[in-house]
This record gives structure tokens, C-alpha cells and sequence, in this order.
């Protein structure tokens, strides 16, 4: 059995319960079979892929909390520390009930390629809780959020581990997370990013992962001499992603007409009304039924099911899954071949599921994975760790700048690893090969750790 093989087959019976996890693993370790190919004596005797499979550590912990009627809440907290080989340990903190290892561990996992691929100092990591702040009061969140960060702080720091937003955790959760962190350690240091401006944060962090992703998306278009004005977009999701990618759409010239939330999804065909979106998620926090209530021209429908392809059933050029994992699967991904899509670019993180993604690129869509396509905002984060460490803060055209260079240039690298590797115009395998050659060579050179 080959080395690829053999380390799948194990990852497969030591976390047999880990879908998600498993997926993930199993997406980059086949696409890196040219490159293990190719190195497999050193990898073996290194154990390379044995080890970058396995966390440095995962941290899971009690978070207690009193809600607005006194009783006390307990929720899970987790911290996965996956790999600090070029850098300190880097990734967000996903609240939403769903969240248990199997994610977090993907989400870890996914993290080490994507960071090594913004070319900038960060290793992987990913965090978060079972806890769902929908509904909950902002005394809640902030009970919740002091909590969770009076047990978490002891395995974070500016130069070690350095969390983020990801769902449910936007710039108020941040805000009280970096407080109970200051009052705990008396630090006043970047052990947070996202966070608000007047305190640290980055210009341009908040938009950062959906600007990023149409920056990705119009280079890869450019490349195959494809013009973006003009195109429609499909868009799932309403929250941070999705919003600034439907900005960022406009902004290039393309028309975004969809997006979702987890109770239904919105067609606007004269396109989405991105201030109005705004105000109902940012700073309402309603669903998208009050969109379609403000806005004549959009038809609300209610959630996807197995018979409803949601918005993937809306003619489109340019497909930007922006909501979560496994989101667009075969059926959806059949739907949009049929209906002529010539992208799929991935602003959530594993959004297509296996099938869909070999589907989608075995019929000639241009795929790129989130790995490569929603690196923009961590990258970002990256951007405001330095700042953070000189004491300075950019303006938003300086941060803006560095973040379309970064996706410019990630595009450049994975379109490059995959012809060096004999796979032209496949970005999966080119993302994969390309982050995950600058983390084996610090591997290498730090010996067994
Ligand atoms: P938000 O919490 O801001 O928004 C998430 C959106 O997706 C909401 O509209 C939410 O609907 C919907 N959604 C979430 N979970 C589900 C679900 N299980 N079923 C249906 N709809 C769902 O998160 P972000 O925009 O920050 O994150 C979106 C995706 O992008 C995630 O995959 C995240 O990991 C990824 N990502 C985020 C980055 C960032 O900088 N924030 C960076 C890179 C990737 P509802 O509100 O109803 O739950
Ligand atoms: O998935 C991701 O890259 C994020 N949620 C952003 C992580 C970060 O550290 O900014």
C-alpha cells in the first residue's frame, strides 16, 4: 500500500466518529499524492503526514454561564492547536450549536494549508463552542464570552495562539473576549484579531474574507481572459463573508442576486440591496424574511431541503458558497452545470462536498477551494497582527492594497504548484500542494517536534 494510503487508512480508524475531519484529510492527502510521490522515502522516514494529521493538542473545556432568568448554562469549549510550524497558531473561534471536535478539527486542519498559503507567518488553528448566540441577550453573550475566555487564556497569546471571528462570532463577541483577556493577564497585547478600531483592530478586517474573495475570483477569471462585469452571482449566506463579497461583487461590476441564512434564502433579481442587507444582519440581527418584507423586488423562500436546490437553482455565472459546510452538494452542483456557471469559489469553508467539487471540475467549472479563495481574512488578521506589534494602524487603502496583492498572489501559486505537478487548471490539488510545501520544509528543518 502506498504512503498516502496507509496514513488515510489510520486517520480513518482513529477518528472513525469525525466525519468532517475525515473529509477534509481525505480532499488534501489525495490531491498530494504527486508531491508524496515524489518524496516519499524523507516523508516516511520524517513521518510527515502522520504528523501533520495529528494536533499539537486539543483543548476542550466547561464553559458556565448565568442566563437573563439566573439558571446557569453549560456549554463546550474547544481549542485545536494544529500546527505552529511557520507561525503561531492561527485561526477563528466558530459559535454555533453544531460545533463539536469533527469540526473544529477540519476546520483546524484546513487552516494550516490556508495560512501557509497567504504567505504570511501564521500556523493553524481553530477554536469555538457549541453555544448559540441567536436569540441571546448581549448580557448573555458577554456571560458566555468571559467565560469562555477565563478558561482559554491560558493557551493564548500574541506570539502563541492568536483566535479570530468565524460564524457567530463577529466584532461584539471579539470585543468582550479581548476584555476578560486584558483584565485576566494584564496584557494589552494582538491576542485577538477582528477586533474593534478604536482598540486595535484592522480597517478593511471586516471586509476582508468577501473582498478577498472576489479578488481571487477575478484573477482566476482574467486568467482564462473571462470579464467579470456583467456576470451574475449566486451568493449563500448572510453574514460577514457573504455581505462584503456581494459589496466587493458590485464593486467589480458583477450582479449579485442571491443569499441565505439558515431559515431561507432570497432571490432579487434586480440585485441584492446590500445596505439593506447590512442593516438587517449587522445591526437588526433578523432573518431574511425582513428583507424580502423591505424589498418588493426579492422573492423569500423558506429553507433548503433535499428537493429545493435553494440558490443554487438561480441561473448564474459566478457561484460564491458563503454559509457553511457541505452546503452545495451533487444535486446542486448538477443544477448549476446545467444552468452554465463558469466559477464556483468558495468564501465558507468546505462548502461543496466531495462529490460536488469532482463533479463541478470533471464539467469544466473553474473550482477554487476556500483554502485558497476565503484566505483573505485571515491574511488580514495577519496584517493586523502587525500592526499590532508595531504599534501602528494602517489606513484602509494600505490594508485593502496588501489584501489584493495576497490574493493575486495566492492565485498565482496555486495555479503554478498544480502545472509544476502535472494538474493544470486544478486549484484544489495546486492550493493544497502549494501551502502545504512551505509547512513540510520548516517540518523538516525543526527536526522531530
Ligand atoms: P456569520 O456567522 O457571519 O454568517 C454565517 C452565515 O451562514 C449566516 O447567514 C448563517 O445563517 C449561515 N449559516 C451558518 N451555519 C448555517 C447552517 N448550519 N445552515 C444554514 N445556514 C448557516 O459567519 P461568517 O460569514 O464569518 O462565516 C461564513 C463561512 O465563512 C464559514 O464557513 C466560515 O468558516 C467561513 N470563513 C469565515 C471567515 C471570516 O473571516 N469570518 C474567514 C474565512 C472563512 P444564520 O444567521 O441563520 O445562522
Ligand atoms: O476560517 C478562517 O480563516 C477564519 N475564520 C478567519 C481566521 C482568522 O484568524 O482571521
Amino acid at each position: 500500500m502506498g504512503y498516502v494510503d496507509e496514513v488515510l487508512e489510520s486517520v480513518k480508524k482513529k477518528n472513525a466518529d469525525q466525519p468532517e475531519f475525515l473529509q477534509a484529510v481525505g480532499e488534501v492527502l489525495e490531491s498530494l499524492r504527486p508531491v508524496v510521490d515524489a518524496n516519499e522515502e524523507l516523508y516516511r522516514k520524517n513521518a510527515i503526514l502522520e504528523r501533520i494529521v495529528e494536533p499539537d493538542r486539543q483543548i476542550m473545556f466547561r464553559v458556565p454561564w448565568v442566563d437573563d432568568k439566573g439558571q446557569v448554562q453549560v456549554n463546550r469549549g474547544y481549542r485545536v492547536q494544529f500546527n505552529n510550524a511557520i507561525g503561531p497558531y492561527k485561526g477563528g473561534l466558530r459559535l454555533h450549536p453544531s460545533v463539536n471536535l469533527s469540526i473544529i478539527k477540519f476546520l483546524g486542519f484546513e487552516q494550516i494549508f490556508k495560512n501557509s498559503l497567504t504567505t504570511l507567518p501564521i500556523g493553524g488553528g481553530k477554536g469555538g463552542s457549541d453555544f448559540d448566540p441567536k436569540g441571546k441577550s448581549d448580557r448573555e453573550i458577554m456571560a458566555f464570552c468571559q467565560s469562555f475566555v477565563t478558561e482559554l487564556y491560558k493557551y493564548i497569546g500574541a506570539d502563541q495562539d492568536v483566535p479570530a471571528g468565524d460564524i457567530g462570532t463577529g466584532a461584539r463577541e471579539i470585543g468582550f473576549m479581548y476584555g476578560q483577556y486584558k483584565r485576566i493577564t494584564n496584557l494589552y497585547e494582538g491576542v485577538l484579531t477582528g477586533k474593534g478600531l478604536s482598540y486595535g483592530g484592522s480597517l478593511a478586517r471586516t471586509q476582508a474574507t468577501g473582498y478577498g474573495l472576489l479578488y481571487l475570483t477575478n484573477a482566476l477569471l482574467r486568467d482564462h481572459n473571462i470579464d467579470i462585469k456583467g456576470k451574475i452571482c449566486a451568493v449563500s449566506g448572510a453574514g460577514n463573508v457573504a455581505i462584503y463579497a456581494i459589496e466587493k461583487a458590485y464593486q467589480l461590476g458583477a450582479k449579485p442576486v442571491t443569499c441565505s441564512d439558515s431559515t431561507g434564502w432570497i432571490y432579487d433579481p434586480e440585485g441584492i440591496d446590500v445596505e439593506l442587507l447590512k442593516e438587517i444582519k449587522e445591526v437588526k440581527r433578523a432573518r431574511l424574511s425582513e428583507y424580502a418584507a423591505a424589498r418588493p423586488s426579492a422573492q423569500y423562500h423558506e429553507k433548503k431541503n433535499a428537493e429545493d436546490h435553494g440558490v443554487w437553482s438561480i441561473k448564474c455565472d459566478l457561484a460564491l458558497p458563503c454559509a457553511t459546510q457541505n452546503e452545495l452538494n451533487l444535486e446542486d452542483a448538477k443544477m448549476l452545470v446545467a444552468n452554465g456557471v463558469i466559477s464556483v469559489t468558495e468564501g465558507a469553508n468546505m462548502p461543496t462536498t466531495l462529490e460536488a467539487t469532482k463533479y463541478l471540475q470533471e464539467n469544466g467549472v473553474l473550482f477554487v477551494g476556500g483554502k485558497a479563495a476565503n484566505a483573505g481574512g485571515v491574511a488580514t488578521s495577519a496584517l493586523e497582527m502587525s500592526q499590532n506589534s508595531e504599534r501602528l494602524s494602517w489606513t484602509f487603502e494600505e490594508v485593502d492594497g496588501k489584501l489584493k496583492n495576497i490574493m493575486e498572489t495566492i492565485y498565482a501559486n496555486i495555479s503554478d504548484a498544480a502545472k509544476r505537478y502535472g494538474v493544470e487548471g486544478d486549484y484544489v490539488a495546486g492550493a493544497n500542494i502549494a501551502g502545504f510545501e512551505k509547512v513540510v520544509n520548516a517540518m523538516l528543518a525543526q527536526g522531530v517536534c
